[in-house]
C-alpha cells in the first residue's frame, strides 16, 4: 500500500464483503481482482487476494466432495474460548502431547504422516476450555503445494486463535523452527507484532463509526478513517486502533491482511535430549518474537505438561468478564469470553447489541474498577475478572 483503489473497485470490495456463500464469495473476489490496478502499491494485496481466490476454490471443492461423501473435512467448528492449531513437523509429538492435554484420542504409531486429518480436543484452564486442534504435519514447501494438506493446514493456522507449534528436540530442532517459520511467513502469517495495529469490527448496531484510539493514529484524524471506511461503503463499525497505526493501517484491516499469531513454542522430547540447551534455545526463541512463549517438555514422560494450560491462556489474550442483574448479590458463574482491551461496548455486543441504544451506564466490580460499584462508560476497558452490570433506560432493566 498506499493502493489508492478507484471507487470500481471499493466497490467490488463492497460487494465481497456482503458475499454470503462461498460461491457468491468467489466470485465478487475474482470481479474485485480485476479491478485493482496493477502496480507496485497493489502488488502485497493482489498476491493477498490470489491466495484468498485459492483458498475459498479449495473450501468448495471440499464442500462439494463432503456433500458426495467422500474427501476429508478440513474444518473444525471452533469451541471454548479460543482455537489452538497444533503445527509442527511430522513425528514431533503432536499426537501425544494431544492425548496427555485433552481427552482426544489421536493415533500415535511412531509412523511418519499418522494424523492427516485434524483432530481436536479441549483443554481445561480454570474455568474456560481451549480448542486445541492437532493438523496434518508442516513439510517443507507446503505453501507450495509440496504436500495436498498444504494450504488447508496454512488455511486453519490463519483462522486460529493461537498457534502451538511443537519441536522434536532430539532431530535438529533449529531447523524445524526454521521451516515453521518460513511456511508461515510465505503464507502471510507473521509471529512478530506490526508497530500498529487496527482491527475493524463491523456491526449495523453501532450507529456510525466510532473510532476508539488505545494507541495513535500517526498521520490522520478519526475524520480521515471515516472518510476512508465510508470511501468503501463502510456505515457501521468499531474502528480500534492500537500502537502507531497509519492510514494505512487502516486501509489494510479492511482487507483483513494483519496475520499477526502469537505462538505457544513446545519443545517436545526433552527426556531424550540435555535439558539445559533446551532451555537456552527456549529463551532464543521468546527473545527473537517477544510476543511468543516457549516451554520445554516431554509429552511422553508428563514432565511439565500441566505448564501449557495457563501458557494458552495468557497468550490467547482472552479475559473473562462476569455478568451480574442489577440488584443480585452472585454474578453469572459461566464467563463472558473477551479480547484484552475489550470495552464495555464490546461485552454488551456480546450480550445483547441492542442495549446498546438504550444504554445508561454500567456498574464495575473487580481488577479494572477503581472502587467497587464505579459507574462507567461505553469506552471503560475490561479487565479479567472483572464483574459488570449494565443498566439501560429500558424499564427494569
Ligand atoms: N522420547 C519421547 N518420545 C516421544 C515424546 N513425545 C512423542 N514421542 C514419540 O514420538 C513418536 C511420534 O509421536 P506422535 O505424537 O505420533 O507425533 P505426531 O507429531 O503426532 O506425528 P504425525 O501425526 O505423524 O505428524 C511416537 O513414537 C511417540 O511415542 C516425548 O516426549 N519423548
Ligand atoms: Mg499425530
Amino acid at each position: 500500500m498506499p493502493a489508492n483503489l478507484p471507487a470500481e473497485a471499493k466497490a467490488k470490495w463492497a460487494r465481497y464483503l456482503d458475499a454470503k456463500t462461498p460461491e457468491e464469495k468467489l466470485r465478487a473476489l475474482q470481479e474485485f481482482y480485476s479491478s485493482i490496478p496493477k502496480h507496485k502499491g497493489t502488488e502485497n494485496l493482489r498476491a493477498w487476494v490470489r491466495r484468498k481466490i485459492a483458498e475459498l476454490k479449495e473450501e468448495i471443492a471440499e464442500q462439494k466432495a463432503r456433500r458426495r461423501g467422500g474427501g476429508v473435512s478440513f474444518f473444525v467448528q471452533k469451541e471454548g474460548a479460543a482455537q489452538v492449531v497444533m503445527l509442527g513437523e511430522t513425528l514431533s509429538g503432536k499426537s501425544t502431547l494431544l492425548r496427555a492435554l485433552t481427552n482426544a484420542e489421536p493415533e500415535i504409531r511412531g509412523v511418519p504422516f499418522t494424523t492427516l486429518k485434524p483432530v481436536p480436543g479441549m483443554v481445561r484452564y480454570e474455568d474456560i476450555q481451549f480448542q486445541l486442534v492437532e493438523v496434518p504435519a508442516v513439510v517443507e514447501g507446503m505453501h507450495r503445494g509440496a504436500v495436498w494438506w498444504g494450504s488447508r493446514v496454512l488455511g486453519m493456522a490463519r483462522n486460529a486463535d493461537l498457534l502451538m507449534i511443537v519441536i522434536d528436540l532430539s532431530n535438529n530442532p533449529v531447523k524445524q523452527l526454521k521451516t515453521i517459520i518460513e511456511e508461515l511467513r510465505e503464507a502471510g502469517i507473521m509471529l512478530r507484532r506490526p508497530k500498529g495495529r487496527v482491527v475493524i469490527e463491523r456491526s449495523k448496531a453501532v450507529p456510525g463509526i466510532r473510532v476508539i484510539t488505545l494507541g495513535r493514529l500517526v498521520d490522520a484524524t478519526a475524520a480521515d478513517v471515516i472518510k476512508l471506511l465510508n470511501s468503501y461503503r463502510i456505515y457501521h463499525a468499531i474502528v480500534k486502533i492500537y500502537g502507531d497505526a497509519t492510514l494505512d493501517d487502516v486501509e489494510k484491516a479492511i482487507f483483513e491482511r494483519t496475520s499477526f499469531k502469537r505462538a505457544l513454542f513446545v519443545l517436545n522430547k526433552v527426556d531424550l535430549v540435555s535439558a539445559p540447551r533446551a532451555e537456552a534455545l527456549a529463551r532464543k526463541i521468546v527473545e527473537a518474537l517477544p510476543d511468543s512463549d516457549a516451554v520445554v517438555v516431554s509429552a511422553l514422560k508428563g514432565y511439565r505438561i500441566s505448564e501449557i494450560p495457563q501458557r494458552i491462556f495468557r497468550l490467547s489474550g482472552v479475559i473473562r468478564v462476569y455478568t451480574k442483574e442489577p440488584n443480585q448479590q452472585k454474578p453469572s458463574e459461566i464467563p463472558l469470553i473477551l479480547k484484552k482491551g475489550a470495552t464495555v461496548a464490546d461485552a454488551i455486543m456480546k450480550i445483547r447489541e441492542e442495549f446498546l441504544q438504550y444504554f445508561k451506564y454500567a456498574r464495575i466490580w473487580g481488577p479494572s474498577a477503581k472502587f467497587p460499584g464505579e459507574r462507567v462508560g461505553l469506552d471503560h476497558v475490561l479487565e479479567d475478572g472483572d464483574i459488570i452490570e449494565i443498566r439501560t433506560t429500558i424499564k427494569g432493566i
